[in-house]
């Protein structure tokens, strides 16, 4: 049995997401989500749409996903790598050589799978903002 572990916020869940839990199973047989806190979030400085509990529940609707644990700070991974037993930590490639992932490979292997272009939280979040009112209505009340 050859475990999979991941590292994330999954907000606004999309596509990019999916394909980065659908490759990573790809390469075992059981995959772990380590899910940022709402906490975790604020220390990395971003507020999630979805709290903590809605982004697990989502996360675990998903087919390819095992079980969602806590993401609850940086230091964690060692732990979680033994813990869980981990033969392989996976991340999106805009984590590759982050000295906060490559250093498990005392540990497990590491593997980076290239970013889906063109999709991010982020982008969705900017264009939202874009939309033109709905019905007219301005969404923003002018004050
Ligand atoms: N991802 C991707 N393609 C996208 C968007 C995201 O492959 N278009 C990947 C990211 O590389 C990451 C995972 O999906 O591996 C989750 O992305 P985020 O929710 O943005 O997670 P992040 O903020 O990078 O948090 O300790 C590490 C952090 O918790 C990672």
């Amino acid at each position: 049995m050859k475990r999979v572990l991941t590292y994330g916020t999954f907000d606004l869940l999309h596509y990019g997401h999916i394909n980065l839990l659908r490759r990573a199973k790809a390469l075992g047989d059981y995959l772990i989500v380590a899910l940022s806190t709402d906490d975790f979030n604020a220390l990395k400085g971003k507020k999630a749409y979805h709290n903590y509990e809605t982004r697990k529940k989502m996360l675990e609707a998903i087919r390819y996903v095992d079980l969602v644990i806590p993401e609850e700070s940086w230091e964690q991974k060692i732990d979680d790598v033994k813990k869980y037993q981990v033969d392989i930590v996976v991340m999106g490639s805009d984590w590759a050589g982050s000295s906060k992932f490559d250093y498990l490979k005392d540990y497990c292997e590491v593997v980076y799978l290239p970013r889906t272009e063109g999709i991010s939280t982020t982008k969705i979040k900017e264009e939202l903002k874009l939309q033109e009112p709905v019905n007219g209505i301005n969404q923003i009340p002018n004050i």
